[in-house]
């Protein structure tokens, strides 16, 4: 109903808004049954159900009110994980005063739709506000692990996973933690102190360490790895590893379900968990179609992978992503345009998710 009113209101302000309605009956007519007609086709969300698995987006609330941004969220996702909303500047802009209310909106609009909620991000280098950056070392520790009491403590069963720790590995082939303020005040313990304190505060959740450039096997992926052994023989909590795959068209690494799979023989759940395949702009038909392969062959690794437990995108539409702000001269990185109409990834990520066989429901990762 509400895309038919989208529609007519669309229609009467000229051709280019006429252009954007047919856009968005495009993008949502996959989802979405039109009155009058047999079924309407499956949507990602139906599809990754029946799986098992979790087909998740990034989340900024504020974009809600936005008709097509809510439709295809509502329809296409079993999985919300707040883009920014409870990351560390979000959620205790003051010492140890905590504003909930971007985050508890990520959480309300999940529970309204009966999709779970992935919790981004406990402990990360960036976007710490700016009172931590004097502390001394055991002052910046009673605050990392108050804050994650207080933020895994508000949040506290209604969140399926954390990403305890995010990109605390360096970049390039030195295998060495990153060098941030947590890593050089606190020292190497920073890391389990938080897993440890992320535990205490919600049992229920599973806590995961998350980076990026870690999708195949190389240098960084392998401190991780070793890290995750390494707390496995010792008992520190750890559940799970997110591989955020920012990818570039044509570079999902060929090794890239070796690497999912040697974490998942440690015996912690995967997750691909910000996914996007950016490529220079402006798109053309050849670039989309290579995108679309990449998507597919991305969505495949976690399918081939039990204990992969879903496929999460870094958001909705390439109208908002990040990406051209960082990388000048790239983007388009998503599955929906800037018009949120579904691109050929779209399609090939439904037909990842609609291919072979469907497995018996397990308990949900
Ligand atoms: O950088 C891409 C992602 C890499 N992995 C961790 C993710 O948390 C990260 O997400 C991005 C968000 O998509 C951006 O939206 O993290 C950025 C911050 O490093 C986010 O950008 C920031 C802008 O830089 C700020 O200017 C802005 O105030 O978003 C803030 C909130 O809108």
């Amino acid at each position: 109903m509400r895309i038919h009113h989208l529609t007519r209101r669309r229609a009467r302000s000229g051709l280019l808004a006429g252009l954007l309605a047919a856009a968005s009956v495009l993008a949502l007519g996959v989802t979405v049954a039109q009155p009058g007609t047999a079924e309407a086709a499956a949507s990602l969300k139906s599809l990754a159900d029946a799986k098992g698995r979790d087909i998740g987006f990034a989340l900024d609330p504020n974009r809600l009110p936005e008709g097509p941004y809510k439709q295809i969220a509502d329809a296409e996702f079993n999985l919300v994980v707040a883009e920014n909303a409870m990351k560390w500047d979000a959620t205790e802009p003051n010492p140890n005063q905590f504003t909930f209310g971007q985050g508890d909106a990520v959480v309300n609009y999940a529970a309204s739709g009966g999709k779970k909620v992935y919790g981004h991000t406990l402990v990360w280098h960036n976007q710490m506000p700016n009172w931590t950056a004097n502390l001394s070392g055991p002052d910046l520790l009673a605050a990392m692990k108050n804050h994650i009491a207080k933020v895994a403590g508000h949040f506290k069963g209604k969140i399926v996973a954390w990403d305890v720790v995010n990109e605390a590995f360096a970049d390039g082939g030195s295998g060495g933690r990153r060098d941030s303020i947590l890593q050089q005040r606190i020292g190497n313990s920073w890391i389990e102190e938080a897993f440890r304190a992320a535990r205490a505060a919600d049992p229920g959740a599973k806590l995961c360490i998350n980076d990026y450039s870690t999708d195949g096997i190389n240098a960084k992926s392998t401190a991780i790895y070793n890290l995750v052994r390494d707390f496995k023989a010792r008992g520190v909590p750890i559940d799970c590893v997110g591989f955020q795959a920012h990818l570039i068209i044509g570079q999902v690494p060929g090794d890239m379900q070796a690497n999912l799979q040697r974490f998942a023989d440690l015996g912690v759940d995967v997750r691909v968990t910000e996914l996007d395949i950016r490529m220079s702009t402006p798109a053309n038909a050849t670039k989309l179609a290579t995108q679309a392969a990449d998507y597919k062959k991305v969505v495949n690794v976690c399918l081939a992978v039990a204990r992969c437990a879903g496929v999460t995108v870094w958001g909705i539409t390439d109208k908002y992503s990040w990406i051209p702000g960082v990388f000048p001269g790239e983007g388009a990185a998503l599955i929906w345009d800037e018009n949120y109409a579904p691109k050929p990834a779209y399609q090939a990520v439904a037909d990842a998710l609609g291919s072979g066989p469907t497995p018996v429901p397990t308990t949900p990762v």
